[in-house]
């Protein structure tokens, strides 16, 4: 019995990286700074977790700027992306991926818990909860581990860790539900089992390590079918 569900947020909740991809570029020319980042180029950049992260990673790769200089204009630049995030979240845009609606729904009615554990920032966690689900996060998440409450970001363990410590429950009774390589090696160095759908911009990742890996989160849309198809 599964005692406990963690989701990430990106790309597993819902297909959101193209809307933070839009709320990056809107600060960058808010601010006059030249730096448009395109799909192909988000692409690449989203090996990087985390907004500030990639920034960061950007400076360095594209503009040879070294980002130790930025990390008061990084910080300022990544708060007022994410107050635009959170607009365009509000302005009711995103929908949640196939199968997660049903599978929450599912799980809270069968007793088990959910949490989140992603490496965004918690007002996009809150922005995200109240237009997919129409209620608070920490009315429907009984936990809640965000990117910015751990020192290192996936693939490292630590939020998923700060989760299952925030759960009080063992990794062998819960499992992550996934949609990147970042992701599912975080899961799986907390110890959990990890399920993964790809999202649009995971597709192509390396994710072969996954418990179960599937084209979209619909054939788990409720709790038999996830314990089944894991044989638990
Ligand atoms: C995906 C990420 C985040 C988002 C942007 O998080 O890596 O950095 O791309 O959000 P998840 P921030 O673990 O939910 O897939 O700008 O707030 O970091
Ligand atoms: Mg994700």
């Amino acid at each position: 019995m599964i005692r406990a569900i963690l989701f990430d947020v990106d790309g597993t909740l819902a297909e959101t990286e193209e809307m933070h991809r839009l709320a990056f570029n809107q600060e960058f020319a808010a601010r006059g700074l030249d730096w448009h980042w395109t799909p192909s180029l988000y692409r690449d950049l989203l090996r990087v977790a985390g907004g500030k992260e990639r920034i960061a990673y950007y400076l360095r790769q594209w503009q040879e700027v070294d980002p130790a200089d930025w990390t008061d204009r990084i910080a300022d630049i990544h708060a007022g992306k994410t107050r635009r995030y959170a607009a365009l979240v509000e302005a009711g845009h995103l929908g949640l991926r196939d199968g997660i609606r049903a599978l929450v729904s599912d799980a809270s009615r069968k007793g088990c818990r959910l949490a989140i554990a992603s490496t965004t920032s918690r007002p996009n966690i809150d922005a995200l909860s109240l237009a997919c689900f129409g209620i608070e996060a920490a009315e429907l998440f009984a936990v809640i581990a965000a990117g910015d409450e751990v020192a290192a970001k996936k693939p490292a363990p630590d939020v998923y860790r700060l989760a299952l410590d925030r759960l009080g429950l063992p990794a062998s009774d819960c499992i992550a539900i996934e949609d990147s390589r970042n992701g599912l090696l975080a899961a799986k160095a907390a110890g959990l089992r990890c399920v993964v759908a790809p999202s649009f911009y995971s597709a192509g990742d390396d994710v072969a390590a996954a418990d179960l890996l599937l084209p979209d989160f619909t054939p788990i849309g409720a709790m038999a079918a996830l314990e089944a198809m894991l044989r638990l």
